[in-house]
């Protein structure tokens, strides 16, 4: 999605959401958590000037020398530095017992839980609807993660 799709997005949503707050937990929750991502100053919309902001800081991130241009091994750089810390917070949560293996009882178990947390009535099947509810869940998640990072 380009920049400018997702600023399209974000504002439709805002407005649907301003008008329906349920509307946030929906289809909209994509466009509410870019909207809540790019509007600093908590005002509902997202200006000019802050989605200049937004594309600011992302071009000093990928800038890894500061010299003011970002190449194509900059940008690999920061793709490869943002995945590396995905894959070992990932390898962190799934290795139990902090020993640096991923044993296959807790490869396993992992598994288990995650299943038993999508079945969330607990009758031993996973349905569309408990997979939705997971993943607008889990988007949420995401969004108050990467809130975190961010402040
Ligand atoms: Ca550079
Ligand atoms: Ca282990
Ligand atoms: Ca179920």
């Amino acid at each position: 999605m380009t920049r400018f799709s997702a600023l399209s997005v974000a504002v439709t949503c805002a407005a649907a959401v301003l008008a329906s707050p349920a509307l946030a937990g929906g289809h909209c929750d994509r466009g509410h958590r870019i909207l809540h991502r790019m509007d600093l100053n908590g005002d509902g919309g997202i200006s000019p000037a802050e989605s200049a902001a937004r594309g600011a800081i992302r071009f000093l991130r990928w800038d890894g020398d500061g010299d003011g241009a970002v190449t194509l091994e900059e940008m690999m750089a920061a793709a490869q530095a943002r995945l590396a810390e995905r894959i070992a917070k990932r390898f962190a949560r799934i290795d139990r017992n902090g020993d640096g293996r991923i044993e296959r009882a807790e490869f396993d178990a992992v598994g288990s839980e995650r299943f038993a947390r999508s079945d969330a009535d607990g009758d031993g099947v996973v349905t569309e609807a408990e997979i939705r509810a997971r993943w607008e869940g889990r988007g949420d998640a995401r969004h108050r993660e990467r809130g975190r990072r961010e402040n």
